[in-house]
């Protein structure tokens, strides 16, 4: 019987990893393409998950073990896209500045880039000016999200656009920021290039600075 990607979205909604990793192996048994099975199953589930966190249906729990169960299902299918060359939607580094540990936020912003498609290069937290920069040049990813989630690292984000600019890479990337206490003003005073408020919203973001979306 065909695999139904609709259930394995449902199964990623509801975090059920078991059934989810068993549904991507039988669909790729199938003969079922791993690009259609994260389209129409991981993404259209995360992509659930992320508009009922936005509604406030769902809290962190909830999408943590959703994205557990999308992680799973990617590990099956990460080496099949590596063999046929699909090329993710575009290359995103993101990290916790300077001084910030808080990183539960950062990894559903993460995740949830994951989910969509996205290469995402995780520098974790407490993360410096130079080690965005040095990520830079390696990875040649063309966006940076940083996170901060206290008033007191906010700085971290300008000091960070202040040294991309000084290295001469501030046109290479795009950078997003967010985090509770940050707001689309203070993005803007900095000379950010956006302000995400959520990890669903930072996907759109991140769609439209690659140019996938509008
Ligand atoms: Co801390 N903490 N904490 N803390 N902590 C806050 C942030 C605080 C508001 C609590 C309070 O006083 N009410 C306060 C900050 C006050 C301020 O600056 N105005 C605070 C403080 C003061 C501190 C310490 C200084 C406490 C102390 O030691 N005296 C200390 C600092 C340590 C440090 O970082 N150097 C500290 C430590 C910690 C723990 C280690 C205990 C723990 C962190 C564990 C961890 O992250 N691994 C912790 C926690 C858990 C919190 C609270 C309770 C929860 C934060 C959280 O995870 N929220 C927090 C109070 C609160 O927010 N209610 C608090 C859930 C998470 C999903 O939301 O991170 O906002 P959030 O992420 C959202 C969006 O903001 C957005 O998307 C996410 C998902 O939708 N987003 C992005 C986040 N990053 C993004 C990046 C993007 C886009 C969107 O890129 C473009």
């Amino acid at each position: 019987m065909a695999v139904d990607l609709q259930a394995l979205a449902d199964n990623i909604i509801k975090g059920k990893k078991g059934p989810a990793v068993e549904l991507t192996r039988e669909a790729l048994d199938e003969g079922i393409g791993p690009e259609a099975i994260i389209s129409n199953g991981l993404i259209a589930g995360m992509a659930v998950v992320g508009e009922r966190f936005k509604k406030n249906e769902f809290y962190v729990p909830e999408v943590l073990i959703a994205a557990r169960a999308m992680h799973a299902c990617m590990d099956l299918l990460k080496p099949l896209l590596e063999e046929s060359g699909v090329q993710p939607v575009g290359k995103v580094i993101i990290g916790t500045v300077k001084g910030d540990l808080h990183d539960i936020g950062k990894n559903l912003v993460a995740m949830m880039l994951q989910g969509n498609g996205f290469e995402v290069v995780d520098l974790g937290v407490d993360v410096a000016p130079e080690k965005f920069i040095d990520s830079v040049k390696e990875t040649g990813a063309t966006v940076i999200a940083l996170s901060a989630l206290l008033t007191t690292t906010m700085p971290g984000m300008k000091q960070t656009i202040d040294a991309l600019q000084a290295a001469g890479v501030r046109d290479n990337v795009k950078v997003m920021i967010g985090g509770a206490p940050v707001t689309q003003k203070f993005s803007d005073e900095i000379g950010a290039d956006g302000y995400a408020p959520d990890a669903a919203s930072a996907v759109d973001l991140a769609k439209v600075l690659v140019g996938v979306a509008a």
